[in-house]
Formats: C-alpha cells, structure tokens, sequence
C-alpha cells in the first residue's frame, strides 16, 4: 500500500519525485493543449447543492455522500463537475475544461484494486454541441501528443522507472467498441478482461449509467463512451449529453434519482436554456500511473487518499 511522504525512504522519495516530475509534464501539457484547442479553463468548486449522483452507475461504489450544511442550505462536495460543466458551457463558455477536485468515499474493499483512491483530480471538459466524434479527435490528441513529449522530455525518469520501453505510443484512431458485443466476448467482468488484452487504448460505447449520457429514445443505445487503457483500465468517461427537460425527468424517475437535488439544472432545461453538448472527464492520477507504471494509484498521489485509510494530510 503506498505511505505517506513522511514515511517514505530515502529511496521511496527518489521514486516519488521522479513521478511528480512526469506529473508535472502532464499537467503542463494538457492544460496547454486545451487552452490551444480554445477552451476556457474553469476554476473549481467544492460545496454546491448540486453534483453528480454517480447513479445509476455500473462502476459506482459510494460508501457516504459528504453532505453538511451552510447556511441553512445542504451542500455536498464534488463527485464530479458534470452538472456546472452543462451549465457552465450552456450559457457563457462553449468550450471549457476544469482540473477539478472530486471526493468519492468508495467502499473500503477498492483499496485493493490499486486504482481508485477517495479523492482525485478529473480534468473535466465540455464542447457546445460535440458529438463523440470531436471528443475522440480531441482526447487521442492529447493522448498520443503526451505520450511522444514525455517519451522525449522525460526519458530519464521513465527510464528510471522501468517504464521507457512498456510505454508505447499508442497510435491513433483507437479501437471503438461496442460494451454489448464486449459483453458477448468478455462476459460482466469485461472491463478488467479486456483491459488485460489490449496494447493500445480502447473506447467502448453504449454504456447504461446516469441520466445526462444521451440515450437514444427509440433504439435505446447510450451515446457515451469511456477510454480504457492496457493493463490498467479505465482512464476517461463522457457523452453526448441529455438536454431536453422532458427526456432528463423521464430518466429521473426511470432511475430514482431525486429531482430535488438538480433544480437548478431542471430549472434551465425547462426554460430550453440547456444546450446539446459532449464532453468527458480524463482521471488525472489514473492517466498517471498508466505512464509511469505505478503499482497503485495512491504512488502518483503526493497525498495518497486509499480507500479505507485516513491520513493526517
Ligand atoms: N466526467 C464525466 C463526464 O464528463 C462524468 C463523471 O465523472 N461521472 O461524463
């Protein structure tokens, strides 16, 4: 399990630095080339009364909601900033991008699968209206882009990390597959499955999750999709999105989901101020530990946040 800096060796912080180093180049990078696509960089928030209800999610597993209350009103922290991001590019940013704090109190077992940690950092983005096409153009981009500079720019470290050759340069356009026929191939345990099988990054479509994924009303074929990557998993999610008032509060109801927690989001979908977009959220610290070949994905983190474990910092 990974510790904490302050118990870390002389050699375990080597280890550390050189993978804060590849983070930095990652960072520096994408942030540049969102900024150079002309996206607007949003600043993030923690507490609103509004935030992604991860439900239903075939992937999900929430053991607390972080609520308190302000004010008189109840706030919750960030699950992921897809309901400011539909706002937020409905109205005054077209294209945006967000590097934001998301707190998701998984069940203390997900401490095992060295790939989820109860706060990380998505860098979130949304396009007025995208479609999975542009979104695609964007993220293998970007992803082939960060690949090649750092297997440039960060040669030593990767070396050192033993990560210099297993890291190849995936080539674009990835593989798109659908989650049904993966289903067929793979059985339920696709995911982890097929992440064992491939060399390149893979999206698979069509997967049934939360009410602001665009599902087609007559086919019912999700327009969503997620980026996995080999040997480690899930790095990306997004979609299409919902935007019509009638289709978003069928699916509420379809799904359990309490109106009251979105007013504001229902409230523009009534007027026709919600617009179509498409957008996707990358997990910076997955992203990470893909490159540099961590062990868990609590070595990426400067503070580790494994689940199950609370620390000092
Ligand atoms: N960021 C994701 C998206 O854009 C949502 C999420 O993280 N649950 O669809």
């Amino acid at each position: 399990m990974p510790k904490p800096l302050e118990r870390l060796s002389e050699e375990e912080l080597a280890r550390k630095r050189v993978i804060g180093r590849v983070s930095t180049s990652t960072l520096s990078f994408l942030t540049r080339a969102f900024v150079e696509q002309g996206f607007d960089w949003l600043l993030p928030v923690v507490l609103s009364k509004s935030t992604d209800p991860l439900w239903p999610d075939p992937g999900a597993s929430i053991e607390k909601r972080v609520e308190t209350e302000i004010y008189g009103e109840t706030v919750r922290t960030t699950l992921s900033m897809i309901v400011h991001k539909l706002v937020a590019c409905s109205t005054a940013y077209p294209r945006l991008f967000s590097l934001s704090p998301n707190v998701r109190i998984e069940k203390r077992e997900r401490s095992a699968t060295g790939w989820h940690a109860y706060e990380f950092t998505q860098l979130d983005f949304e396009v007025r209206g995208g479609s999975f096409g542009q979104v695609r153009g964007v993220v293998e981009g970007v992803v082939t882009g960060l690949v090649d500079v750092l297997k440039r720019e960060r040669r030593d470290e990767l070396m050192s990390l033993s990560r210099l050759d297993g890291l190849g340069t995936p080539r674009a356009p990835f593989k798109v597959m659908d989650r049904e026929e993966v289903v067929e191939e793979y059985g339920a345990e696709w995911e982890s499955r097929l992440t064992k099988e491939i060399d390149d990054p893979v999206w698979v479509t069509n997967i049934p999750r939360e009410f602001y994924d665009f599902q087609d009303p007559v086919s019912g074929v999700w327009d969503n999709y997620d980026l996995l990557v080999p040997r480690y998993g899930e790095v990306l999610s997004g979609a299409r999105r919902e935007w019509e008032y009638e289709r978003i509060v069928a699916k509420m109801e379809r799904d359990g989901v309490k109106k009251e927690n979105f007013a504001l989001l229902l409230q523009l979908a009534a007027g026709r101020r919600l617009r179509p977009s498409a957008g996707a959220g990358i997990g910076v610290e997955r992203l990470v530990s893909w490159l540099v070949g961590a062990r868990h994905i609590g070595e990426v983190q400067p503070f580790p946040k494994v689940p199950g474990t609370v620390y000092d910092l």
